[in-house]
């Protein structure tokens, strides 16, 4: 019934009353109203005018499928796209469908997450509207070994994306997160079922605070949005399409070759070299300076003593973002 209200002021570009609506589609004005409270749910900005009724203002905050559709560029990744007003999480989702089946570059996104998930059992904040967050399904039967190389091939797309997008000089934080001066605007969630020696399918989450205002006291020291970084709101299906798009030339190359110049590039945009970091080993905490991400994708830490570590991400904290 939404899509239904959608298309007629869509077709009217003007205003088009409640009364006209209920008399053209036979249900009541109450029930137009709420059906307009959840096309805005998913990013319609649509006016309402007393005595004049309710005009389309703008379908570029709007995530579903059908507007998605419109602005996809890609050949793989997104040709199947489920949408979700509100869910638990998208990696969730994406695991419950790739046991019955789904496709590779299957995406599934959200408007908010109940449930959204980080690394090590962290919340992800995902609040209604503000944000992306999505979650692609990948199917490959590459070595389990190579899953960090995902986020790390994933990072730099969404990171030039954005760039792209916005101008932002948005740089990574080794090893999953986007951020734009001292603050995260994304993060990734690399999860997989594997055999010993092949993947059996990947889930890459994504999420992006696009034009969130203001974040929960626990997280507002450390998170920023697209919207606060530039001092404008950023039209997510613009945002989403360049994302994907860059996923895709990303992903594609390193499923085919995960040995290709991923890393090269990754470093020019990492934010984390240069930097003093905290490492905890075998419950020693050593202190050194960033100098490097090797061609494995781990992070090379110069130590005091001038010896170089190769550390994965659990162990590190880097100082001075947040
Ligand atoms: C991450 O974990 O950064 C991975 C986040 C992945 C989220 C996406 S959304 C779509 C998909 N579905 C899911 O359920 N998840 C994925 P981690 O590096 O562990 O960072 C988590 C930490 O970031 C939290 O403990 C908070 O401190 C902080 N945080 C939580 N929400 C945030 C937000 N919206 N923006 C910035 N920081 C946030």
């Amino acid at each position: 019934m939404k899509y239904q209200i959608l298309d007629i002021i869509k077709n009217a570009g003007e205003y088009v009353s409640g009364e006209e609506l209920s008399r053209i589609l036979g249900i009541t004005r109450s029930a137009i109203w709420k059906n307009i409270g959840l096309l805005r749910d998913e990013g319609y900005v649509i006016d309402s005018v007393t005595n004049k009724g309710y005009r389309l203002q703008s379908t570029a905050d709007a995530l579903n499928e059908s507007e998605i559709e419109k602005v996809l560029n890609t050949h793989t990744i997104g040709q199947k796209i489920i949408y979700f007003s509100s869910i638990d999480s998208t990696n969730a989702e994406v695991k419950r469908i790739a046991v019955k089946g789904a496709e590779h570059g299957t995406v599934v996104i959200a408007g908010e997450q109940t449930l959204g998930k980080g690394r090590f059992g962290r919340e992800w904040s995902s609040p209604k509207g503000t944000g992306i967050w999505l979650s692609v399904l990948l199917r490959t039967d590459m070595s389990p070994a190579n899953i960090s190389g995902i986020t790390l091939a994933a990072g730099l797309g969404i990171c030039k994306a954005i760039r792209s997008l916005t101008g932002c000089n948005a740089q990574i934080k080794w090893p999953n997160d986007i951020i734009i001066g001292n603050k995260k605007i994304c993060g990734i969630l690399t999860e997989m079922t594997a055999e010993a020696d092949r993947i059996n399918y990947a889930v890459l989450g994504v999420g992006i605070n696009v034009n969130t205002a203001e974040f929960p006291v626990e997280i507002e020291h450390k998170a920023t949005s697209l919207m606060l970084a530039t001092g404008r709101k950023v039209p997510r299906l613009n945002l989403l399409s360049e994302i994907l798009q860059q996923l895709e030339i990303e992903l594609d190359e390193y499923l085919l070759n995960p040995q290709n110049d991923l890393i090269s590039q990754y470093r020019r945009l990492c934010a984390t070299i240069g930097r003093e970091v905290a490492v905890s080993r075998n419950n020693t905490n050593l202190q050194g300076k960033a100098v490097n991400i090797d061609n494995n994708g781990e992070l090379v830490v110069k130590l005091a003593d001038g010896k170089q570590i190769s550390v994965s991400s659990g162990e590190v904290t880097v100082q001075g973002i947040y």
